[in-house]
Formats: structure tokens, C-alpha cells, sequence
């Protein structure tokens, strides 16, 4: 891993290479609100948090929390979903055939309670590729909710404010990748039309134009 340090005048030091290889997710977040970010890597059966050291310059030793729980990962996020002010990973996974978010709540010294908090099963429409998710509070009640997108549809899992989700009431038609192609569509938040309201933007590489799909109030 590498980091230009930005100078503040649009130019950058050097990188400093750190032998830390960065897993499949991958975050820079603060995490417990202090105004300083944190660098966070995460994979299926780990996560760790490295805090930046003033006197090395650099990044500090990673604190580690092993997750044991038998889950295919499709997506990770890091956002507080209890409301305790201290970041949450959440995983959207699959198991036996059905799709869980799943939140490792956060603890002040940089680990994770390893007893994850599952969602219902969040039903059939997920499970086609569900690979994509962001979140964010689609409904401003200022609980974090998950935006899921599979092959076709996008969905909300509506956060409760206490780690959990609801499984989506409802699955939009949304073309945001292909069967064929992974990895080359995009998904975007925004308020498209400037109603206070989040819409959901997306694009599709083999299909010209952008997709958007606007809030209702
Ligand atoms: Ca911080
Ligand atoms: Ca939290
Ligand atoms: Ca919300
Ligand atoms: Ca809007």
C-alpha cells in the first residue's frame, strides 16, 4: 500500500510503500468521529483499522478482529448503524442460499463485536449477483440504510437504527450491470432534481445513457 501526502497546494510527497496488501474492501473513514480519518481493510474472515502516527509519519500497527461466521461476501460497508458514533462494518452476504446484512458493531479501541447482527432474509430479488451496495439515509430519519443493487433491480433496506435492516419492501427495476459483465456499471446517490430528496443514478456499459430513478416525497 502507498500514500501520496497531499500538500495542500495540489502537489503531493512521495508515496511511502508499507507492507500491508490491501484487502477487498477497502475504506478511509473516521471512525470514531475525532476528525481524523482511519484506513480500514476488510476481507471475508477479517478487518483492520490503522491509525495514522504523527512520529512514524506513517501508519500505525493494524488492530485486527477475526470474523468466523461461514458468510459469502458480496459487499462491505463502514457507517455507524447503531447510532453510538462509532463506525459498524456491515456485510452483505449470502448463506444457503440467502442473502443477510450482517453488522459487526464497533468498539472504541478499534475492534468489532465478532457476534454479527443478522437482518431477515432479505428475499429472492437480491440474490441475483447482488454485488453492489452503498450506504446512506435514503429517507433522512438519520438511520443509515443500505442501497442493494443486482442485476436488475435496486433495493432499500431500511436501516432501524439499532444495527439491523428491514428486508425492501419493494425492488425497482434497474438495469445497473450486466449478466455478462460485471464491474463496469456504476451506481451513484444523489439528488438528481434538487427536492431534498436522494435518487439513485446508474450506468450501464453496454447500454448508452444514464438510468436515474427519482424519490418520490
Ligand atoms: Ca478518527
Ligand atoms: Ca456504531
Ligand atoms: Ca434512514
Ligand atoms: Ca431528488
Amino acid at each position: 500500500m502507498s500514500i501520496l501526502l497531499g500538500k495542500g497546494d495540489g502537489t503531493f510527497s512521495e508515496s511511502e510503500d508499507f507492507e500491508w496488501r490491501v484487502g477487498r474492501f477497502f475504506f478511509v473513514e473516521d471512525i470514531d468521529q475525532d476528525g481524523r480519518d482511519e484506513v480500514i481493510r476488510a476481507d471475508e474472515d477479517f478487518v483492520e483499522v490503522r491509525r495514522w502516527d504523527d512520529a512514524l509519519a506513517g501508519l500505525g500497527p493494524a488492530t485486527r478482529t477475526e470474523i468466523d461466521d461461514d458468510l459469502s461476501v458480496a459487499g462491505a460497508a463502514i457507517a455507524d448503524a447503531d447510532g453510538d458514533s462509532i463506525a459498524d462494518l456491515v456485510y452483505l452476504a449470502q448463506r444457503n442460499q440467502q442473502m443477510y446484512l450482517v453488522s459487526y458493531l464497533g468498539k472504541r479501541d478499534d475492534t468489532f463485536d465478532v457476534l454479527g447482527i443478522e437482518s431477515d432474509d432479505l428475499g429472492p430479488a437480491l440474490l441475483l449477483g447482488g454485488s453492489r451496495m452503498k450506504i446512506v439515509d435514503v429517507d433522512g430519519d438519520s438511520a443509515v440504510d443500505i442501497v442493494v443493487a443486482s442485476t436488475e433491480t435496486i433495493s432499500v433496506c431500511f436501516g432501524r437504527g439499532d444495527g439491523t435492516f428491514a428486508p425492501p419492501a419493494e425492488s425497482y427495476e434497474f438495469y445497473t450491470s450486466d449478466r455478462t459483465s460485471s464491474g463496469s456499471s456504476k451506481i451513484v446517490v444523489g439528488d438528481a432534481n434538487n427536492d431534498g430528496l436522494l435518487d439513485f443514478l446508474g450506468t450501464r456499459e453496454t447500454r448508452p445513457g444514464l438510468m436515474t430513478l427519482l424519490q418520490e416525497p
